[in-house]
């Protein structure tokens, strides 16, 4: 497995590359241009930056997340196809910096959802928070919500530009079915096949999260079965995964050590994070170490490992600890947290290295 840490850019992330290089193990840098709307071709200059940025730790660039799906892709409209050229333009684009993987998601309107972003873990720490009730009721509350805790950070998915339309947005996507959303993935997928074969690019879809549908708006990536089905349905070895441990894990049903040891070939990247379930379905995100959540780390590791994956990893959602709150750390993508989580992955992976008489 090769070790990355998501990193916001300079001037968007409070973590500097430098602190990023003292944890050990870290090799690549997840990135993306943050200030790039759905739809726009990412530019040879623009990406030249960020390379010049990252040279200068040894870090590489390999993995990008995400370069995001336009709305008309998804919703299956006419002017998809203008979008997809232009999604392919930035693969043809990307490839020649060293890109290998690119992440992006499917999920209608919001990509992750939580209700409280600084939810007290009960030991001083606070952590993404999933409260279900609310998910019943206003979505313009919730996305208010988000928006004002970002405290300005720009977060993917969360546009301040699309949060403003969110009415004509959900007007869009209500003759979307859950089968129409499917047809339109594969539309996507097989339109940009070829350019993945050219460019040597995988995709790699990120899991839906939470795993079942919000506010009466269809999510595909939810389960087992569905991934089954997302890669026969484009049976491409250049058609990935991007294996997100805690959004498959908010579903209890989920036994997400299972679902990798059924699909690993497929998975290009792998997210590792803890959910912490209660009775009534909230969830919180946990530590990374298995007993403070519910995800099976420990099955995790070792079902990656036995299946001897050699793709990228990063720690994801970490707690806010210590000096980190609302203003200071980007919600769940804080330091600390992920540089133990790091170390947590790191110690379970070297013990299983050495058990197998590889180090
Ligand atoms: C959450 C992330 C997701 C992910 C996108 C990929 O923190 O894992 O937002 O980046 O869904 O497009």
């Amino acid at each position: 497995m090769q070790m990355t840490w998501r990193w916001y850019g300079e001037g968007n992330d409070q973590i500097k590359l430098s602190d990023i290089k003292q944890i050990p193990g870290v090799e690549g840098i997840v990135w993306a241009l943050h200030d790039k709307m759905p739809g726009e071709v990412w530019q040879p200059e623009e990406i030249a930056e960020v390379k010049k940025q990252l040279d200068e730790y040894g870090f590489n660039m390999d993995v990008v997340e995400s370069v995001n799906v336009h709305d008309d892709i998804k919703i299956g409209l006419p002017t998809r196809d203008q979008y997809i050229e232009n999604y392919k333009q930035t693969l043809r684009n990307l490839a020649p910096f060293g890109v290998k993987v690119v992440t992006y998601n499917f999920m209608p309107i919001f990509d992750w959802t939580r209700t409280d972003l600084f939810h007290p873990v009960g030991d001083g720490s606070t952590a993404l928070f999933y409260e279900k009730a609310k998910i019943q009721q206003d979505y313009k509350e919730m996305a208010k919500y988000i928006l004002e805790n970002l405290h300005g950070l720009t977060f993917p998915g969360w546009e301040p530009e699309r949060m403003a339309k969110l009415d004509e947005l959900f007007e869009a996507y209500k003759p979307v079915t859950k089968e129409k959303l499917w047809e339109n993935l594969k539309y996507f997928l097989e339109a940009i096949m070829p350019t993945c074969h050219e460019t040597g690019i995988k995709m790699a879809i990120h899991m839906d999260d939470p795993p079942w549908d919000i506010f009466g708006i269809p999510r595909l990536l939810v389960d087992k079965e569905a991934i089954l089905h997302f890669l026969k349905m484009v049976d491409d070895p250049y058609n990935c995964l991007c294996l997100c441990s805690g959004s498959l894990g908010a579903n209890p049903k989920n036994n997400v050590a299972d679902i990798i040891r059924s699909c690993c070939d497929r998975i290009a990247f792998a997210h590792i994070r803890n959910v912490k379930h209660f009775p009534n379905g909230d969830f919180s995100e946990a530590s990374h170490r298995d007993c403070d959540g519910d995800t099976g780390i420990l099955e995790i590791m070792r079902a990656y490992h036995d299946c001897g994956f050699d793709g990228y990893i990063r720690p994801d959602h970490g707690r806010q600890l210590w000096t980190e709150g609302p203003g200071t750390c980007r919600p769940g993508y804080g330091l600390y947290d992920r540089a133990l989580g790091i170390m947590y992955m790191l110690g379970c992976w070297d013990m299983l290295e050495r058990e197998a008489g590889k180090i």
